[in-house]
């Protein structure tokens, strides 16, 4: 049977079981864009500008709320609306890693009333299955999905070996687990997508252990699905949009040499 990493997002959309995930591929298709935005910026109209610049050429924006000094629930309602204007999906990058009880708290109230507004997030499993289970409690009937970080793009981290196994098994187990954050393809049990963080096409890293690599190594040899991209694309002296363009150029061209090669 053909790797799932040999076949178009389109036939994958098609056959998915999970309509997130259907919703997320045919997305990737119909914008040609495998790349998400990691919009880390420390202010509501920051994050705004940056989303409505960027938003036509993304798949999904990637937050990190927790660092908007000004965060308040018109902020939620504004990146809706430019989700829906320029078709991406929203993820915030929460990194749940409590019991699952708490991380239910977590998710689904507090401050941030994650579960209301973002398509996806992400945990931890270091605590073990539960954070799994509690999370899945809050998001599967609001249609959520969840990504496991089964390893992560920094410095000696570690998330490896037997770690990562136990991700790709828990993740294969539980339906409100749609991939994985990591570096490559994981599986073939299901369909599970891998966002690769720590992406850039010239820098080798920064000062707190970042590490980067190519759209080609991680999408055409490593059959991941979606770039993640940052200060890639909005670092100092950046024009945001030309290198979103650039970064969406090289991760969908990463894609077809991808298909061609199979
Ligand atoms: O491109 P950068 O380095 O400016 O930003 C990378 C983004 C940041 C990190 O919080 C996040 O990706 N990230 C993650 C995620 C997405 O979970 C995991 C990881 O291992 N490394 C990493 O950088 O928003």
């Amino acid at each position: 049977m053909a790797s799932f990493s040999q076949k178009t997002y389109a036939a994958r959309a098609k056959e998915h079981p999970h309509p997130l995930v259907r919703e997320l591929l045919s997305t990737m298709e119909r914008k040609q864009s495998n790349l998400s935005l990691a919009a880390d910026v420390a202010t509501k109209a920051e994050l705004l500008a940056l989303a409505d610049l960027v938003g036509p050429h993304i798949c999904v924006l990637k937050t990190h709320v927790d660092i908007i000094a000004d965060f308040d629930a018109d902020l939620v309602a504004q990146l809706q609306a430019l989700a829906a204007k320029h078709d991406f999906l929203i993820f915030e990058d929460r990194k749940f890693a409590d019991i699952g009880n708490t991380v239910k708290l977590q998710y689904g109230g507090g401050v941030y009333r994650i579960a209301d507004w973002a398509h996806i997030t992400n945990c931890h499993v270091i605590p073990g299955e539960g954070i799994i289970e509690g999370l899945a409690e809050v998001g599967a009937a609001k249609n959520r999905g969840l990504l496991l970080l089964a390893e992560m793009s920094s410095k000696g981290m570690l998330a490896t070996g037997a770690y990562t196994d136990r991700n790709v098994e828990m993740a294969v187990r539980n339906p409100f687990v749609i991939g994985f954050i990591g570096s490559r393809r994981f599986t073939e049990e299901r369909d599970l997508i891998t966002m690769t963080p720590g992406v850039g096409l010239h820098a080798a890293g920064d000062a707190l252990g970042q590490q980067y690599r190519t759209p080609e190594t991680i999408v055409a040899e490593n059959g991941s699905d979606i770039i993640i991209v940052g200060r890639g694309i909005y670092g100092p002296g950046k024009d945001p949009v030309a290198e979103a363009q650039r970064y969406r150029a090289a991760g969908w061209a990463a894609y077809e040499r991808r298909l061609q090669r199979s």
